[in-house]
């Protein structure tokens, strides 16, 4: 029997709830990103940003410093801080809604943390630092466990599965495992598939129509749809048309059983998920939905 999803995710003594959709809005502060690069390269445009994000029904931000996109090249960790650190800082002071950090390197999130920053969304689900599990749990803060094989720059060339929701779901477990031994309470994490992330537009899809194998790790599902280029392959719209196909991806998402939602098109995710719930009995993403006690 699987075991329970927990109904809500706990960060930094704080309490999400997930028995309802949580939207986290993507605040990327690179020059390259995937698909907003380039956009926020000020600390007030970034708030600005922030801001509408929260009023459009945002319910975390999530800050981050490195492109993950195929090729990417790394960014030093001094590059990286000085991008993230004052931005996570100023929306801490100006805004309640939790704040995220989308990092792989341990003094990156020990930095982000130490801003105010509750969550460590780390896409290479602490395999990539060895020191990150450490600083997750000492800090107390929240984890998004992603999947991914082997680094950006080389993860495409690693797509190679037998079956990909089993051994998604199976390396997933190992991250789990690593969080275990570091020491991260279970109430902390979340799981990610990793859509785009060492994988084909078709396994993207495959996994998108099989999130609730991923349930079976007895965690909240979080996933990042937005925008990626496995929707792009079936709708030809260029990255910024894609708000569409990411709130169509969303809902089946969430009818999977995922609970998360990382975009950068937060109003209508919000509406679109607004109609699942309420088809599910969940109820809209209320205001009551996004308190965080
Ligand atoms: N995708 C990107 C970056 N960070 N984090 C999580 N947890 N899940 C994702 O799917 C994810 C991520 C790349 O997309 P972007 O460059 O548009 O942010």
């Amino acid at each position: 029997m699987s075991p329970v999803v927990p109904s809500a995710w706990e960060v930094s003594g704080r309490r999400i709830p997930v028995d309802s959709p949580v939207v986290m809005g993507i605040l990327n502060l690179t020059p390259d990103s995937f698909s907003d690069g380039g956009e926020l390269h000020d600390l007030d445009s970034a708030l600005r940003r922030g801001e509408r994000m929260v009023e459009e029904g945002a319910h975390i931000l999530d800050v981050g410093g490195e492109s993950t996109r195929p090729g990417a090249v790394p960014v030093k960790d001094s590059e990286e801080l000085r991008r993230v650190a004052p931005v996570v800082e100023a929306l801490t002071r100006r805004l309640d809604v939790p704040i995220s950090v989308d990092t792989r390197k341990a003094t990156v999130a020990q930095a982000a943390l130490e801003a105010g920053a509750v969550i460590v969304n780390d896409v290479s689900g602490l395999s990539f630092d060895p020191g990150m599990g450490q600083v997750v749990a000492a800090g107390g803060a929240g984890v998004v466990l992603m999947h991914m094989r082997g680094v950006p720059s080389d993860m495409q060339e690693r797509t190679h599965y037998a079956d990909v929701v089993g051994e998604v779901v199976r390396e997933l477990g190992d991250a789990v495992d690593r969080a275990n031994r570091a020491g991260i309470a279970r109430s902390a994490i979340v799981v990610d598939p990793g859509f785009g992330f060492a994988k084909t537009p078709a396994q993207s899809f495959a996994l998108l129509g099989r999130l609730d194998r991923l349930r079976e790790l007895g965690f909240p599902v979080l996933v990042g749809l937005s925008r990626k280029s496995f929707l792009g392959e079936v709708t030809g719209a260029p990255p910024p048309d894609r708000a569409v196909a990411t709130s169509a991806a969303c809902v089946i998402a969430y009818l999977g059983g995922a609970r998360i939602f990382r975009v950068h098109d937060v109003a209508p995710v919000v509406q679109a998920l607004s109609v699942a719930a309420a088809v599910e009995g969940e109820g809209a993403v209320s205001d009551e939905s996004i308190q965080v006690r």
